[in-house]
């Protein structure tokens, strides 16, 4: 088998329109690429352009996900004794070749995804952002000295690398979600199997390639493809068969709390980044206008396939009309189309068909719920389609946006994540209601706050039970230092990002080193110290 840095990418005859490339994709395993051994694969569309095919991948069997788990444990010696700065060296790498081809994977993560450029040209910002802070952070895995209650004898703490890592994302964030998790997974000094979304294989074929092209070491990150049913499934219950030390999962909440009981019966370390229905309370004394741009933005921005997108927002009844108004003005016009042939779009297609049919069931939920429709057809086709859209309805898969008003907390879809560009509205009475409705839901992921009371805003950041916080600001945008992850529904506490990441990919290891020469007993062979006969009599302060 070919090596992976041995040959280019591997064209394949395509019917594709403007003769787009067709990729034949591999599995990387030990630094060699390699097909299915049952010879199967599947195919990644564009879901912005159905008739354009970007290759196929193999359809990995259980075998296959063993034979990967099988190299990155042999890998895992000499990586985790390789020194953290050289680890770090190799990380700063992927940054530079990140910068280097930014733009052709920009193309290539909206051609695959459909998100739109300007939005994947942030997501692979964020991928090298994470690179260049953990460049240093090898640097900086800094242990601890710690004072001994006995004499001659030293405490010292070490970090260490949890071993293999299985890396599960999905296709929403496809190159900052994988970096997120696997940049300080290797940093710390494991190694991984990477599981792809079975909607982004190509770019994480790519992807895989340039971390290769860095210098990092065969069989440090293994990649397989293949369905989540299928290859994804096989790594998560290969924990059962003690051939993982971590866990680290980026999807739906159902999905999670299986990984989680998985692991937890095993006791092996998961991080569990989930749902969330993330709320967004406007205030009377808010600036309007901006947060209408944050909550449009919040709402439709990637059409709602975050899961930072806003869920509820929470309008008070003093301001309710005027702000609906001001928000539904630009709902209707919003430019929805295909970035990579019409500028100035604010979302695409869905990620997937996968995603279209669940989206369909969501708006069903808010009709069966009784929410009133201000906007939204469900699919847009050529004979139904927003004055907003661009292009021909039938290439690609595009969701009208759609907004409910008079939602209700007895509502299922008040409670329920809807993955797809959809927002759902609430009145307030009041900040107290408002909070109140804000933590209501089962997911505690993002969450924001418009308003020009301090008080207000203080009281929103203490009171509200949420990963992440908004003041002024959209649900969306977290940055590559700041730690990202949620609370109840949303996930299990880890959290990815900046240094707290660290905790996730390592363990503290407690060293003592008695140099006296005799056996000290802690606390029984330890000095004591008498307190000194008191001279005052407490007892006449009484
Ligand atoms: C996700 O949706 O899984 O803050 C991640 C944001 C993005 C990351 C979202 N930078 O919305």
């Amino acid at each position: 088998m070919a090596h992976v840095l041995a040959t280019g990418f591997e064209k394949m005859e395509s019917k594709n329109p403007n003769d787009n490339p067709k990729i034949k994709g591999y599995n990387i395993i030990n630094g060699k690429l390699k097909l299915a051994s049952s010879g199967e694969s599947f195919e990644s569309i564009n879901p912005a352009w159905l008739d354009d095919c970007l290759g196929e991948f193999p359809l990995s069997t259980k075998a296959d996900v063993h034979e990967a788990l099988a190299a990155a444990r042999s890998s895992f010696p000499s990586w985790s004794s390789t020194p953290a700065p050289t680890r770090g060296q190799i990380i700063g790498n992927m940054g530079r070749l990140l910068m280097e081809h930014k733009d052709d994977l920009v193309r290539l993560q909206a051609r695959e995804i459909g998100k739109t450029l300007k939005e994947c040209g942030g997501e692979i910002q964020e991928a090298i952002d994470t690179c260049l802070f953990f460049q240093s952070e090898g640097r900086r895995l800094y242990g601890q000295t710690v004072n001994s209650e006995l004499p001659d004898k030293e405490l010292f703490t070490y970090r260490r690398p949890l071993g293999v890592c299985g890396i599960i994302n999905a296709c929403n964030f496809p190159s900052a979600v994988p970096f997120w998790k696997m940049i300080p997974a290797i940093m710390c000094g494991n190694t991984c199997v990477w599981k792809s979304p079975q909607d982004s294989p190509l770019l994480s074929f790519a992807l895989a390639r340039i971390m290769y092209e860095s210098g990092l070491p065969d069989g440090v990150i293994n990649l397989i493809h293949g369905k989540g049913s299928g290859a994804g499934q096989y790594l998560v219950d290969a924990v059962d068969l003690g051939m993982v030390d971590k866990i680290s999962f980026t999807g739906s909440t159902p999905v999670g709390k299986m990984i989680g009981e998985v692991c937890g019966r095993n006791l092996v370390s998961a991080s569990l980044e989930l749902g969330g229905k993330n709320p967004l309370v406007i205030m009377p004394s808010a600036n309007l206008d901006n947060a209408v741009e944050g909550a449009y933005w919040a709402g439709f921005g990637t059409a709602g396939q975050r899961c930072t997108s806003l869920g509820n927002l929470i309008i008070h009844e003093d301001i309710y009309d005027e702000f609906v108004d001001k928000f539904m003005n630009k709902v209707i016009s919003t430019p929805i189309g295909d970035s990579m042939r019409h500028d100035g779009m604010i979302y695409g297609s869905m990620l997937s068909e996968k995603y279209a049919i669940d989206f369909l069931k969501a708006l069903k939920m808010c009709e069966d719920d009784g929410a009133k429709k201000l906007i939204g057809s469900g699919r847009i086709t050529n004979d139904l389609r927003p004055e907003g859209f661009q292009g021909d309805a039938n290439e690609g898969i595009y969701m009208w946006p759609h907004v409910y008003v008079d939602v209700t907390e007895d509502m299922k879809c008040f409670h329920e994540e809807i993955f797809g560009p959809a927002v759902t509205i609430v009145k307030a009475s009041d900040f107290e209601h408002a909070l109140h409705l804000a933590n209501a839901s089962p997911y505690g992921l993002s969450s924001a706050i418009y308003t020009n009371d301090r008080l207000e805003a203080y009281r929103y950041k203490t009171g509200i039970k949420a990963g992440m916080t908004g003041i002024n600001n959209s649900t969306t945008g977290a940055e590559a230092h700041l730690p990202f992850g949620g609370v109840k529904g949303s996930g299990n506490g880890t959290r990815e990002s900046g240094i707290w990441v660290i905790e996730a990919y390592s363990y503290w290891h407690a060293v003592n080193d008695e140099l006296s020469g005799k056996l000290q007993l802690a606390q029984m062979d330890v000095d004591e110290v008498d307190i000194e006969e008191a001279e005052a009599d407490y007892s006449s302060l009484a």
